[in-house]
């Protein structure tokens, strides 16, 4: 066996690296960079380097100790969370992703927000059962074991509920990005397109809405056009890797690429064709957009470009202190890639191009970093997406002058962190 399996039990080796050698050995490391950011510090006595620590002390945790595995205990904090005041019941509430703990592009399913009507519906493979029935030539049933039958194809998509940022919309409320930005979660899908589905049952001439129904109690009963569904939605059995989590709609959800969450209906049951948009549910018809004259916008669905600088922010101050910093934050848009976020330091009077990093899939959140030096002064961070159509998100105040502030939904103004000089953070406004 390799000395990498079998090393743990002599870690307590009396001949570890001596305090000299490793210095020795850290200075050569550094000769050999051109010009470093200034993120380390010089090397001095430590005795986290020096002395031999209790973890390569003794053996740790077993391979049967985790048989589904738990991020470190030291990450606890990690979760999603919800804010008391906002329902009166949280089986029909929301909780929130921690944005702000996360980074790349991709939302660990443990901590993907949850949004919820009337609670998880807890369902078993073996009783799932899937129907398409109005204007087609054959209604279907099928069964979990009936769609793994058919092909498959691999999506990133996020999911942004449109109530997203929605208590912001008369001022800065809620400090954290996690609850102002946080009802959003971007996974890889594993399934089955609608096309493939509805070319099973054969859409009729005149099918041009899809009424797809939940198995929960709340149903969820939503319209969606025949185009979008034959364009790019799907349902999904897998998320990122595994199965769908309960809260998330499992065992089979409906994916609606870019467009509002609301619409991605969990525990999907039902899809029926027909010839024009089902009447809404009472409790579902608030999906609407008030506008400032007091008339309303309806069929809302496309998500516009949005972002959002997670760090620093509320709950993730600056506390490394002054010099090398990084800002990170998140972008995305429900109309196609991101194709440029700017970020400003001075409340939105000067701007700079951020670095995006990582895959740029469509309708997918997009990670950004902007790094720079902090000499400790105040900062009024904002960012700003800017998408492959050349739509750039607005400022709060022009959303305003549009929508007035009795909305709720569609909420993607530009978002401002005011960082004081000891590096905590706040949700403010600028005008
Ligand atoms: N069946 C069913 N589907 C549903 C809901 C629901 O309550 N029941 N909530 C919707 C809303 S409003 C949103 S924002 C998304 C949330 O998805 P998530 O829980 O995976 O975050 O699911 C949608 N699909
Ligand atoms: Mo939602």
């Amino acid at each position: 066996m390799s000395e990498e399996f079998t090393g743990r039990a002599s870690a307590a080796r009396p001949d570890g690296p001596s305090r000299r050698g490793f210095l020795r050995g850290a200075g050569l490391a550094g000769a050999g960079l051109v010009a470093g950011t200034g993120a380390a510090r010089a090397a001095s006595p430590d005795p986290l380097i020096t002395e031999v620590q209790p973890w390569a002390q003794f053996l740790g945790d077993g391979v049967d100790a985790a048989p589904y595995g738990k991020p470190s205990r030291h990450e606890a904090h990690v979760i999603r969370r919800n804010v008391e005041w906002l329902t009166a019941d949280t089986s029909s509430s929301v909780n929130f992703t921690p944005i702000h703990e996360l980074d790349g592009i991709i939302t660990p399913n443990g901590v993907c927000f949850e949004r919820h009507h009337a609670g998880v519906a807890d369902i078993a493979p073996q009783d799932y059962r899937l129907m398409i029935n109005g204007l087609v030539d054959r209604e279907l049933v099928f069964t979990l074991q009936d769609l793994l039958r058919l092909p498959r194809e691999n999506h990133v998509y996020f999911l942004e509920c449109a109530a997203n940022s929605g208590m912001e919309w008369r001022g800065a409320q809620l400090n954290g990005a996690q609850f102002t930005h946080g009802m959003i979660h971007n996974c890889m899908y594993t399934g089955v397109t609608l096309r493939t589905l509805l070319n099973e049952a054969g859409v009729k001439p005149e099918g041009s809405w899809l009424l797809a129904e939940g198995a929960d109690a709340s149903a969820m009963s939503r319209s969606i056009p025949m185009e979008k569904a034959l364009d790019d939605c799907m349902i999904a059995f897998k998320m990122n890797g595994e199965a769908l989590r309960p809260e998330q709609g499992y065992p089979v959800r409906l994916v609606v690429p870019g467009w509002e969450g609301n619409m991605w209906v969990k525990w999907l049951r039902r899809l029926e064709v027909g010839d024009a948009p089902w009447h809404h549910r009472e409790e579902t018809s608030k999906y609407t957009d008030l506008l400032a004259d007091g008339r309303a916008r309806r069929f809302t669905w496309e998500m516009h470009a949005k972002s959002v600088i997670t760090n620093p922010s509320p709950q993730a101050p600056i506390l490394h202190g002054h010099g090398p910093t990084v800002i990170t934050g998140l972008a995305w848009s429900g109309v196609g890639k991101i194709a440029r976020v700017d970020v400003s330091l001075d409340g939105g009077r000067n701007w700079q191009q951020a670095r995006l990093s990582g895959p740029s899939f469509d309708k997918s959140l997009h990670r950004f970093y902007f790094e720079f030096d902090w000499d400790g002064r105040e900062l009024l961070l904002q960012s700003r997406a800017i998408d492959d159509a050349g739509y750039v998100q607005p400022t709060k105040d022009a959303l305003r002058d549009f929508r007035g502030v009795s909305s709720v939904y569609h909420n993607n103004g530009i978002q401002t962190w005011h960082v004081h000089s000891n590096g905590e953070a706040e949700n403010v406004e600028v005008s």
